[in-house]
């Protein structure tokens, strides 16, 4: 498929500085977008990058910054728990407000970062368990989690009224390298996350499609074959770090809440966004 002028959304942020790096080796030529402003990528000329620096709440600012392009990654937002208020703001109305510049502007397509915390009260299988499918009910660990699941809702509602197309990626762990046992099944290697997020981008009919982000990892929770329909082929397994972290952290303990559901800690006691 041609390649794709891109907006990409929180581009300052940790996956949007990665999807910056990699996104053009797959064709995309990217538009910036954060509220703090996105700096030169540090040790490597870029490729042309046009930049804005806007708020989710400046519907002026989107629309202006969707003008022209063929799609939207949208990872922008807060990325940890916080207050109600702050969540509504950033994600919900954030959201709404970017689907409305979409709208308003005629881009046909939206890649939407969802979180495996829309999800995250889901226990985790044991061995020989199924996988989790992407049907699998609801079940945020957070008000985090619950404005991916208000992402879901609209993009699905924008689907079927506007006709407005969007993958919603329910992302595991997006770093460059695993940290923990848990991110050893949720982990998705950022070379991986490219390729999934390219997938999305250029796959054709996907109408509302969710999947989970990880790379093909031996330990993995969730199935990947809606991304896979995508034409996703991911290339990575967290297993190479399994011996040294499994060896620093011991195993998952089935009696430790911590490690009971798919959402991990974010269960029990979640990281807060620190702003
Ligand atoms: P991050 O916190 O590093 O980046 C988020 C970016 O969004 C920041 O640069 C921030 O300035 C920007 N932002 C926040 N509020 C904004 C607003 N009102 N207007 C404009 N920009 C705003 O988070 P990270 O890790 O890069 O995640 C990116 C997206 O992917 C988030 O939506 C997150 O929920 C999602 N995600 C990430 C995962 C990961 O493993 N990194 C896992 C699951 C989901
Ligand atoms: C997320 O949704 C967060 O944005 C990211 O920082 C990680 O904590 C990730 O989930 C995770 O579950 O490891």
């Amino acid at each position: 498929p041609a390649p794709r002028t891109v907006l990409l959304t929180g581009a300052a942020g940790g996956l949007g500085t990665l999807m910056r790096e990699l996104l053009p080796s797959h064709g995309h030529t990217l538009r910036l977008l954060d509220v703090v402003p996105v700096g030169p990528l540090p040790g490597r000329e870029g490729p042309a990058e046009e930049v804005i620096t806007a708020d989710l709440a400046d519907r002026d600012a989107l629309r202006e910054a969707v003008r022209g392009v063929d799609a939207v990654v949208h990872l922008a937002g807060i990325s940890l728990e916080s207050s109600f208020e702050k969540i509504l703001k950033a994600n919900i109305e954030g959201t709404y407000n970017l689907y409305e510049a979409v709208r308003e502007e005629g881009v046909r397509r939206v890649v939407f970062a969802s979180s495996n915390h829309a999800i995250g009260y889901t226990p985790r299988p044991g061995d020989g368990d199924p996988l989790i499918p992407v049907d699998t009910p609801r079940r945020p660990d957070t008000f985090y989690g619950l404005s991916k699941c208000f992402g879901e809702d609209l993009a699905q509602l924008y689907w079927d009224r506007h006709g407005i197309e969007t993958v919603s990626v329910r992302i595991g762990s997006c770093f460059p390298e695993p940290t923990t046992v848990r991110m050893l099944s949720v982990w998705m290697s950022p070379a991986d996350g490219a390729r999934l997020f390219h997938a999305a981008l250029t796959a054709p009919d996907v109408g509302h499609t969710v999947v989970y982000g990880s790379s093909a990892n031996t330990r993995l929770w969730w199935d990947l074959s809606s991304a896979r329909a995508l034409g996703y082929e991911p290339q990575d397994d967290s297993e190479p770090y399994a011996a040294k972290l499994i060896a620093e952290q011991g195993e998952l303990d089935p009696d430790n809440p911590d490690h009971a559901c798919l959402g991990g800690h974010f269960t029990t006691n979640p990281p807060r966004w620190p702003h």
